[in-house]
């Protein structure tokens, strides 16, 4: 029998390596994650128009999402009511309906049923056509990101968010808004979920060796970094957790992190000019992270980093492979020849064929497909950097570790992961003092 609660030890910092294996947990993340948690859909900035649509993915179900008549979005699984056959096979676009490519059951915007062929000689009064519509799927977003949830009783998107707005808001709500720029590269990775989703939430520890070389011949704030030859200082940075598992790193003032010559210092040059503004907006905490480096994760699957302005979706499929979906960020008000210079660094570091991409993706597969050994897959995986050190934060509420380098939102992860395989629904996990975590977290 499976023991869930011995997966995660929250005190301690360690997880059992298993979680990045066995089938029967992976389902378990399924039910107990994935058709739980908020999961990205898209932005704004994607379907700006009446009758635009993308589609997605959430758990393994395929989702399309579609800027409605009136202005709203709304999401759909992506499943034909007669057949079951997908309904959409465009990635993105523009329509009036969505028509099914096998008989023809054709779909409006709002997901109703519309057309039928032939239904009067055929169905003679039997399909009841209210009754057949898309399956529609709660939607929500903060600052035009739109994700969904199939659980009824989850909060809010906003609520679910929590804490990690007080973050979010650094960069999406600081210069008029951010956007994200698509469609979105794809790729094929063989590895768990969670391994680019915890490296993503808490690691600035590998930079400068897993990217030494990479970190070498792009410049910027990080190249110093290279081959570990500097010790990251660890004033320049903190860690943060939440409550419902999202967290990120930051790494102070090293915002065009990979954008060397003349693009770094227009980067510069905006975050420098900007950096005023935004601590009058927010507050001083967060002017000084203005313009830093943010490695980051919404928990479950939704990472991004800004500095490097890569945002992605780590879609599993199956224990050991995921998709992986990347989007460049922007905030929308930078002038157009930054945005293009950062975009074009986007690529060139955390797109499919990125440099900094592919130096993860090895580390990423060995932690995963090793664990086929029997004796490999006993051990436990450690995550102890800056145990002890960690406080609440009173100005956000979050929990920080007070370093540049340390493992304090991948403790954060793994705890609240372990709370939501625990938890039967999320009457439970909500019906609890709204502290409980932090104990929890500080063992204290
Ligand atoms: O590779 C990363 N996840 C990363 C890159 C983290 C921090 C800074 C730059
Ligand atoms: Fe970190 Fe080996 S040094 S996984
Ligand atoms: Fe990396």
């Amino acid at each position: 029998m499976l023991n869930i609660e011995s997966l995660v030890d929250v005190r301690n910092g360690t997880q059992a390596k298993r979680i990045f294996w066995d089938e029967e947990i992976y389902q378990l993340e399924l039910e107990r994650i994935f058709d739980r948690c908020w999961l990205f859909l898209t932005h704004d900035s994607l379907i700006p128009n009446p009758g635009d649509f993308t589609t997605a993915i959430m758990g393994e179900d395929e989702v399309i999402v579609v800027r409605q008549m009136n202005g709203g979005v709304k999401a759909f699984l992506n499943v034909c009511a007669h057949r079951g056959t997908r309904v959409c096979s465009a990635e993105a676009g523009n329509t009036r309906a969505f028509t099914c490519t096998y008989h023809g059951w054709a779909y409006g915007l709002d997901g109703s049923l519309q057309a039928v062929p032939f239904e009067n000689e055929f169905y003679k009064g039997v399909l009841d056509k209210s009754t057949h519509g898309l399956t529609e799927i709660r939607a929500e977003n903060y600052m035009g990101f739109w994700y969904g949830n199939f659980d009824q009783q989850a909060p809010s998107l906003y609520d679910y968010l929590g804490e990690f707005r007080f973050y979010l808001d650094v960069w999406m709500d600081s210069t008029g808004g951010a956007e994200l720029v698509g469609p979105p590269s794809r790729s094929l990775l063989k590895c768990n979920w969670k391994t680019p989703a915890e490296n993503f939430v808490g690691d600035a520890y590998h930079v400068g060796w897993t990217h030494a070389a990479s970190l070498s011949v792009l410049g910027g704030e990080l190249s110093a970094m290279s081959g570990n030859k500097m010790v990251p200082p660890a004033g320049a940075g903190v860690q943060i957790t939440t409550r419902f598992g999202h967290g990120l790193g930051i790494l102070t003032d090293a915002g065009p992190a990979l954008l060397g010559g003349k693009a770094g210092d227009m980067a510069r040059k905006w975050y420098g000019e900007n950096r005023k503004k935004v601590a009058e907006k927010m507050g001083k905490t967060r002017g000084g992270y203005y313009g830093s480096h943010f490695n980051s994760t919404v928990f479950p699957n939704n990472s991004y980093l800004w500095g490097t302005n890569t945002f992605k979706v780590w879609a599993p499929r199956g224990p050991h492979h995921i998709e992986v979906f990347t989007w460049g960020i922007v905030e929308k008000n930078m002038p157009d020849e930054l945005k293009e210079a950062i975009l074009d660094m986007a690529t060139r570091t955390f797109g499919t064929a990125g440099m900094l991409e592919g130096d993860d993706a090895d580390n990423m597969e060995s932690m995963t497909h090793l664990n086929r050994g029997r004796q490999i897959r006993k051990g436990r995986l450690n995550a102890q950097m800056g145990l002890g050190d960690d406080k609440v934060d009173q100005e956000s509420g979050a929990i920080i570790g007070p370093s540049s380098v340390g493992e304090t939102s991948y403790r954060g992860y793994y705890r609240a992961y372990r709370e939501y395989l625990m938890a039967k629904d999320w009457d439970e996990l909500l019906n609890k003092d709204p502290d409980a975590w932090k104990r929890e977290f500080l063992g204290r």
